[in-house]
């Protein structure tokens, strides 16, 4: 499956990193807090073992979000453990930007919402 991050640029800083995950509720109000869960703060993946990754820590197996000159960010890759569907699946849960301090502050987030569902291949995350 392809996972692809197209970032619009609002408000995310040239210079700075950001780490990201899927969360494992979908958001309530626009409050980040309601995502629940994300990444174990106490595991730290290996890129080169994606198997051994949390399937929804993305900046584990892919990098931060690193935003150019203008603030954009787009990022694409390729998953193989990301599925739609299922107790495992993505379909209602959510994405959060986190800022890379001590607390991993909750920047933005969104909800997951499923496109071109018939394809099963392409999830887009747009923020
Ligand atoms: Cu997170």
């Amino acid at each position: 499956m392809f996972v692809a991050l197209f970032d619009k640029g609002n408000g995310l800083e040239k210079g700075q990193e950001y780490p990201f995950h899927i969360h494992e509720n979908s958001i309530k109000n626009n409050d980040c807090e309601t995502a629940g869960f994300g990444k174990d703060p106490n595991y730290k993946c290996d890129p080169s073992r994606p198997d051994k990754c949390e399937v929804g820590d993305l900046s584990g197996k892919y990098g931060d979000l690193i935003p150019d000159d203008d603030g954009n960010v787009i990022k694409k890759d390729y998953d193989a453990f990301i599925k739609l569907d299922g107790s495992s699946g993505v379909t209602g849960r959510s994405v959060v930007i986190h800022l890379s301090d001590a607390n991993q502050t909750r920047y933005d987030c969104a909800n997951i919402i499923v496109q071109n569902h018939k394809r099963k291949r392409n999830l887009r995350f747009l923020f």
